[in-house]
């Protein structure tokens, strides 16, 4: 009786989720769906037995320590791009030349979102993964049940392997930036850092949704002959998809969709970067096949980044964490790509002397892959030869130390290590994102701390109590508590983080993984020289200077040895996996299609082997890429093994 109950109840709520989340057509108020929800929690929770994890009621949090790495059963493909209107032609007179005169195609919106792959057996959904690098990817099924448009169970008994983008739409994000004090600097970023919580109950509170945009059918009732068919049938089968799809006879039909959406993007409420392609047969499609990176039967137009003119108010002075000053464009708002728009960057001082702009002017804004729009000119202004000409600034507009300049740079840079904007940049930075990562601490907590005295260094934070933090503006003790944690928690964080927080000059993330990646402990970093330091793959000597500087200042040791009184951990999170490459030593050449060389060399160490820049008779292997360089003709002379990307992955058993 309760059981029939129970499976009537989960029935009608996905019948009516679907309807809701996927056709965005709802049957029935929100108050009928909640007191079924509500009944259902119930019953559930009187007899806990009988819960199933497809049951609507289990989109719900649960912590998980880390994400499992899994190997994607089906790859996930890259897509070939371009910008031009007669690539596509081409492209698609290839596909003719293979597959004969008319041949049909499908035309989609390209999401900027996060590809992701999820498995269903038996009509369930089972597993679901990030794309990763195509052939392995993180599992995160946890976070991805929170989902409303992920159907927990499909309509029908189904073995299929589906794959889609998960987005957040435009609205969503700008709530989400308004509420936090560490704003996301695009809406993928928001959906990317909300899939990758290790606590799924925040995902849950974040509004995520999915377009489903490809299925690999095992077994299931129907079995489509094309994707046109197939995109019927999973939206049938309980998925969500676009509904802005066309079949073009064509690509002139297929071009015409392009220009379409060109324009009308800016009316959608996700972010769209262009048109993905595809030819309807899957017959036609097993024909063209792949490349080593991507199908031969699918393209993407991408569209060309958007613009638009508007009043600059004003050009506010920006000090950044190493002094550097930047001008901003204060803007009138103006709606671009989707969000509203009331700050651009200027880039430096002599951009500005070179465009002649102007205060007043009106300027042409453009927005391209990066999210923080450029100016890009000065647009047609009457009375631009009537406005002042900008002039820089000559003093720090917080200090008012004399700013300078340094040799080979453009920029303007404030010297005074003191200066409460370089301080409080520095100290931002340390608990940015990208830095160690704490949470509930932003800007205006940093400001308050400053002012206060408490906190002018990075350690001070860690000398912190609860009670400092009832000082600030509107802090309860849920929030202090809060506070104080998370800079506790941060004392964990790996060394590469810790490494990038120190603002050290010319080291951003990617210089500081390289870095520790040679250098995998604190005291081997410290003592190594500027000529350890500069022979790392894609570290100059510019770099090592910086760095070996830095180590070996007084002050920054003293700061360095309180971090390590203070309890800080600095372990190195490069897994190592298995001592299968132990003994070897490779060298990578070319550019890799599934990975970059970075990538390709952790997965060396993982597995215990070592990487070195140059070819010598103590190199095993040299893997080469396309377009390789001298080392490859070196590693030929000295009768070094050559492996290309597919040997190599074979090797490591990812292939
Ligand atoms: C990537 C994307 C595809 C589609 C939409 N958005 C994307 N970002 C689509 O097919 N509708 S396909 C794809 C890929 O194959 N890498």
């Amino acid at each position: 009786m309760i059981r029939e109950r129970i499976n009537f109840l989960r029935d009608e709520l996905n019948k009516y989720a679907y309807n809701y989340y996927v056709l965005d057509n709802p049957l029935i108020s929100d108050f009928e769906y909640d007191s079924l929800f509500k009944e259902l929690q119930s019953l559930e929770e009187a007899n806990p037995e009988l819960i199933t994890p497809d049951s609507l009621t289990q989109r719900v949090g649960g912590v998980s320590s880390s994400f499992a790495e899994i190997r994607h059963k089906y790859r996930l493909y890259s897509l070939d791009n371009t910008y031009s209107y007669d690539e596509l032609r081409k492209w698609y007179d290839r596909v003719i030349k293979e597959c004969g005169k008319s041949v049909d195609l499908v035309c989609e919106l390209k999401i900027d979102g996060l590809a992701i792959a999820l498995s269903y057996k038996n009509g369930i959904f089972v597993q679901g993964a990030t794309r990763g690098n195509g052939i392995i990817g993180e599992e995160i099924t946890q976070n991805l049940r929170t989902i409303k448009a992920i159907p927990l169970k499909l309509f029908e008994d189904a073995d299929v392997d589906v794959r889609g983008e998960i987005y957040m739409p435009i609205l969503a994000f700008e709530q989400l930036n308004n509420m936090s004090d560490k704003p996301f600097a695009n809406p993928r970023n928001a959906a990317a850092g909300s899939l990758r919580q290790l606590d799924s109950s925040v995902t849950a509170k974040r509004d995520l949704s999915m377009f489903t945009y490809t299925a690999i059918i095992e077994r299931a009732n129907e079995i489509p002959k094309t994707h046109w068919d197939s995109l019927q049938y999973i939206k049938k089968l309980g998925f969500k998809t676009n509904p802005n799809i066309r079949l073009a006879q064509d690509i002139e039909g297929a071009i015409d969709f392009c220009k379409e959406w060109e324009v009308k993007r800016s009316t959608l409420d996700y972010a769209t970067d262009g048109v993905v392609i595809k030819v309807n047969s899957f017959a036609c499609q097993r024909e063209l096949g792949f490349t080593s990176r991507a199908p031969k039967w699918a393209t993407a137009f991408k569209f060309p980044p958007e613009e638009i003119t508007t009043k600059l108010i004003n050009i506010e002075i920006g000090v950044g964490k190493t002094g550097a000053i930047t001008p901003v464009a204060i803007l009138e708002p103006v709606l671009l790509a989707g969000s509203t728009v009331s700050r651009a960057s200027l880039h430096n001082f002599d951009e500005i002397k070179r465009l002649d702009v102007r205060i007043g002017d009106r300027v042409l804004i453009k927005k391209a892959a990066e999210i923080i729009p450029k100016v890009i000119k000065v647009a047609d202004t009457p009375e631009h030869d009537s406005l002042p000409v900008y002039e820089p600034p000559v003093y720090c507009p917080d200090c008012g130390a004399r700013l300078e300049t340094r040799e080979g740079e453009v920029n303007l840079y404030c010297p005074n290590e003191k200066c409460p904007s370089v301080v409080k940049a520095k100290l931002e930075y340390w608990v940015s994102k990208e830095g160690m990562d704490i949470d509930f601490i932003g800007p205006s907590v940093i400001t308050q701390l400053y002012n206060m005295g408490l906190v002018t260094s990075p350690v001070d934070f860690y000398r912190l109590q609860e009670q400092d933090f009832l000082k600030l503006d509107l802090v309860k003790e849920k929030s202090a508590s809060n506070m104080y944690n998370s800079i506790q928690k941060s004392k964990q964080q790996p060394l590469a983080r810790f490494v990038t927080a120190l603002s050290i000059r010319h080291v951003g993330k990617e210089t500081a993984d390289l870095i520790v990646g040679a250098f995998p402990s604190l005291e081997l970093l410290m003592n190594a020289s500027v000529e350890n330091l500069a022979n790392i793959d894609g570290v100059g000597d510019k770099i090592a200077l910086s760095v070996h500087e830095f180590f070996h200042n007084v002050k920054n040791i003293e700061m360095i040895n309180e971090f390590k009184t203070l309890g800080f951990t600095f372990v190195n999170t490069a897994k190592v996996i298995s001592d299968e490459l132990s003994g070897n030593t490779f060298v990578l050449t070319g550019t890799l299609q599934t990975m970059t060389r970075d990538e390709a060399g952790a997965k060396i160490k993982a597995r215990g082997g070592r990487v070195s820049s140059s070819v010598s008779k103590k190199t095993t292997y040299v893997v080469a890429g396309d377009s390789p360089g001298s080392k490859l003709d070196k590693a030929q002379d000295l009768g070094v093994i050559i492996l290309n990307e597919d040997e190599f992955l074979k090797m490591i058993g990812e292939k």
